[in-house]
């Protein structure tokens, strides 16, 4: 996200993720909106990963995934996010609902079974593209 200097959570992720199967193009930190618009569109990546820790998540989620949505390349792009979203780690319920209602595909605050969770879903995500390869 545009305004978080974090990496660690980027690092995690990307070795979860290659772990489980997938080809993980890491942007890193502190990415600007145009520039992560502009990646999607070029890569056409199977699955969009957001991770924000630094309390400003929620904010910045909404409004990149309302940036995502309104273009037309990207809006059916399923897009995820995580990580301490809020200035108190986990997010509220009414937050997590606006994010989904604003077009996230899954939203995994801290709590300790939203490892589980995000790994369970991308477990069903490479099963269907597995089978659709077939
Ligand atoms: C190291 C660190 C820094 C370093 C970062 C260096 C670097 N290269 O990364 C520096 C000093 C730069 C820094 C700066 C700041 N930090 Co800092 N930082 C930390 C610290 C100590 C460790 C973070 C870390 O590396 N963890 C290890 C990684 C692997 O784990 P993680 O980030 O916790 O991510 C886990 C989960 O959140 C989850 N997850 C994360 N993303 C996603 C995404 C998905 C999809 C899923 C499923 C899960 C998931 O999985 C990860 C593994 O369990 C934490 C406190 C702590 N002990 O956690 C604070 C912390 C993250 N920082 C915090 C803050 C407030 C800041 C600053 C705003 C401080 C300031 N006033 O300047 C700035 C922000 C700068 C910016 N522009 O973003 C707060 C955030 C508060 C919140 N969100 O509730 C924390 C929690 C400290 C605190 N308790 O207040 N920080």
């Amino acid at each position: 996200m545009a305004s978080d200097a974090h990496t660690w959570n980027l690092v995690f992720l990307q070795l979860l993720i290659e772990e489980l199967g997938f080809e993980v193009v890491n942007l890193g930190a502190t990415v600007p909106d145009e520039m992560l618009l502009a990646e999607c569109r070029e890569r056409g990546p199977v699955l969009l990963v957001l991770s924000s820790v630094n309390g400003h998540g929620y904010h910045e989620g909404l409004r990149v995934i309302r940036r995502l949505r309104a273009d037309a390349d990207l809006a059916g792009l399923p897009v995820l996010i995580g990580g301490k979203l809020g200035i108190t780690g986990g997010e509220s319920a009414e937050h997590i609902a606006e994010l989904l209602d604003a077009g996230f595909d899954a939203v995994f605050d801290d709590r300790p079974e939203g490892i589980a969770a995000f790994t369970g879903l991308l477990g069903r995500l490479s099963e269907r593209q597995a089978h659709e390869l077939r």
